[in-house]
């Protein structure tokens, strides 16, 4: 018995002989009898397996093949795009050192962190064990790990640093896309935490909020502070101009204490939060809708006993994804606060942390895509079936270049949309550039939210049953991804929020787009490599010139109706452009084309094509809601 052991435990080299050495002595006696058992034909093939000291499956409980996990390597040095956007727009060897030793990082330490985060998910303790009411979020060391790492790397901070003036928030964009899958959904709070740094700098940074934006801002992990930003409550998180409750009562020194339900806070063990609500005049009346609106800064503080001053949080939400992140139903019961804005003035100045807010998002959709495609096509390199790895079954490849073009259209659409950031922070903006900024900013979170779901989802039917199986990790990718297109706004929210830019601008937005897709286009002129591409995104631009010129002599709405074709058809020309231009970099690879040719595959302009087939016409708004509630004929 003792040889048979030895045997096996030598058959099975190096890592797998833990698996071996645990089969039960009692099994492998049980089984060594029944195949000495008298009256039994052996079969020359089992005879021969027992010559060579090996046979299969007769003392192992699972056999000894095992499928090797993909790899997650360096997410900087493995992102060829990334790398050549860095290389064209921002080459600077500091920047390159960082984003490298960072990717190493998030590889080799980080990403373990944010499984962490996964299966350690928050909880709350309402009560001490004396019966105090305590409301402590308890989140896992490493949560807390990604708070010091987040200062440490600058991960807010450089937006505010502005080492690389224009091209700041492009590096600061490219870090947060390199840790966001990795980062346990820390990305959230620090959204936020920029959000509301950009909102206390646009209004100036002095008191009662000097102190945390420098906190906001800082690399000192003692010293960083995250930021909330509730901003939804009960009645829904789209309408916030009737959905707000919450009431700001004056006090004699010329602060607020805030009374109400704020029902779906993110990342809720913020140090302080920006909110809005509506103030009280003398009498204790308010003003409804956005004109009463006005916005608020408080702080998250506990007294002496070690209460929340002025805050009971209800419960944790119970969500599909984002479950490492604590999110939770706040009761404000006379949270200090002091009135940032004018009043009535609550949304437009909380407008810039939307902004900031919807590009992280955008920023998290890109990465949420690479991150699948990095793990597919490292495990198609592993995995054999039909008698070859996948990597060389041509059907896959076809796949995963169809996920890697998604990808590369989303990363260049929000880089585009930092790019214009940055160009607006540094004073270098033109009024064309302010025009693109406010008009792709939703464009790119809407497109790359939808996007995300998408990827992510066919990148984990590449893994086949693995990547429907909890403990690799895979699903919770798709469980976080579902989210992009929720949050900070849905599909149809941003849709018409692309409307009101057109509308406020009086079309300058607009002209804005169609002046720089065509100069983008312009610089392709010569490239014959490009040709179908460039004429397939010269065609969808005309397309939708037509488009916009006959809506605007339709009622309003049929621009409604036509709102999520038109922001999808922004995205995929736009995006068609900003592909064809970095193929004609003189850096650029023939994958670059490919990807360019690729794209322009798509229907670039799916509100010209839908336009010609009437949707829009009104007639079908009662038709479309008869569908939807179509009942089954009686008797
Ligand atoms: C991984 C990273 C992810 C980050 C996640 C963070 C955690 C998630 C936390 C949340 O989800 S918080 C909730 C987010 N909520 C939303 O995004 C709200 C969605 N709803 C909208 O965006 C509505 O369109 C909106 C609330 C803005 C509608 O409000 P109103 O009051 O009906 O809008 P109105 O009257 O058109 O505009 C009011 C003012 O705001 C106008 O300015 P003026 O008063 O000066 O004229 C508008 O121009 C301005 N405004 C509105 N949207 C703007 C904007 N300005 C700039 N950009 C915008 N997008």
């Amino acid at each position: 018995m003792p040889m048979c052991s030895a045997l096996l435990t030598c058959r099975v080299a190096g890592r797998c002989s833990r698996v071996w050495c645990g089969v039960p002595p009692a099994l492998v006696h049980i089984r060594s009898a029944s195949v000495a058992e008298p009256g039994t034909r052996r079969s020359n093939e089992e005879q021969l397996w027992e010559a060579a000291g090996y046979l299969p499956f007769s003392r192992a409980k699972i056999g000894s093949f095992f499928q090797e996990t993909p790899v997650l390597k360096n997410p900087f040095l493995e992102d060829a795009l990334l790398r050549g956007y860095l290389r064209r727009h921002l080459p600077q060897e500091a920047a390159f050192s960082d984003l490298c030793a960072f990717g190493e990082r998030v590889a080799n330490e980080v990403d373990g962190w944010g499984r962490e985060c996964e299966v350690t998910p928050p909880r709350l303790v309402h009560f001490d064990p004396w019966g105090r009411r305590v409301d402590h979020i308890v989140t896992s060391p490493a949560w807390k790990r990604m708070k010091d790492l987040s200062a440490q790397e600058g991960l807010v901070a450089i937006g505010y640093e502005r080492s690389f003036g224009e091209w700041s928030r492009v590096y600061q964009m490219s870090k947060l896309y390199i840790f966001s899958p990795s980062s346990g959904l820390y990305t959230c709070p620090l959204a936020m935490t920029d959000g509301a740094a950009k909102v206390i700098q646009s209004i100036g940074v002095s008191w009662p909020v000097d102190e945390a934006y420098g906190r906001l801002t800082t690399r000192q992990p003692e010293r960083f502070w995250t930021s909330g930003q509730w901003m939804t409550e009960r009645q829904g998180g789209s309408d916030v101009a009737s959905g707000t409750e919450t009431v700001a009562v004056p006090q004699t020194d010329g602060s607020y204490k805030l009374h109400g339900f704020k029902w779906f806070t993110s990342a809720t063990d913020a140090d302080m939060t920006l909110t809005l609500a509506r103030a009280q005049d003398r009498t204790g009346a308010t003003t409804p809708g956005s004109r009463g609106l006005s916005l608020f800064y408080g702080e998250v503080s506990r007294d002496e006993g070690g209460r929340l001053k002025g805050i009971e949080v209800q419960r944790l939400k119970d969500k599909l994804g984002t479950r490492q992140m604590p999110t939770a139903e706040l009761l404000l019961d006379g949270l200090p606060a002091h009135r940032l804005s004018e009043e009535g003035k609550g949304v437009a100045s909380i407008a810039n942390m939307l902004t900031i807010t919807r590009i992280h998002n955008s920023i998290s959709a890109a990465a949420a895509m690479r991150r699948v495609v990095q793990l597919a096509r490292d495990y198609a390199t592993r995995r054999t079936a039909f008698g070859k790895l996948l990597k060389d079954h041509p059907l896959h490849m076809q796949t995963l270049a169809r996920m890697e073009v998604e990808t590369r259209g989303a990363f260049l659409l929000v880089m585009e949309v930092c790019r214009l950031l940055g160009r607006e922070e540094s004073g270098m903006a033109t009024q064309l550039d302010a025009h693109l900024l406010r008009l792709l900013t939703p464009v790119a979170k809407l497109y790359t939210g939808k996007q995300a779901v998408a990827v992510v989802s066919e990148g984990l039917e590449s893994f086949g049953g693995q990547g429907y199986i909890e403990d690799t990790g895979l699903p919770g990718l798709l469980r976080d991804a579902q989210v992009l297109s929720i949050w900070e706004g849905t599909t149809n929210v941003l849709s018409l929020d692309v409307l009101r830019s057109v509308a406020r601008s009086s079309g300058m937005v607009l002209h804005a787009y169609f002046t720089h897709a065509k100069s983008l286009l312009a610089g392709a002129s010569n490239a014959s490599s490009l040709a179908p591409a460039v004429k397939a995104v010269d065609g969808a631009l005309s397309e939708l010139e037509d488009f916009v010129q006959i809506a605007a002599t339709r009622a309003p709405g049929y621009l409604e109706l036509a709102a999520r074709d038109l922001a999808y058809s922004l995205a995929r020309i736009y995006t068609g452009a900003l592909l064809i231009d970095h193929a004609c970099w003189k850096g650029a690879s023939s994958s670059d084309t490919y990807a360019a040719l690729r794209w322009c595959e798509h229907d670039l302009c799916p509100v010209a094509t839908k336009q010609a087939r009437g949707c829009y016409d009104l007639s079908t708004a009662p038709l479309d809601a008869a569908l939807v509630y179509d009942r089954p004929i009686q008797g």
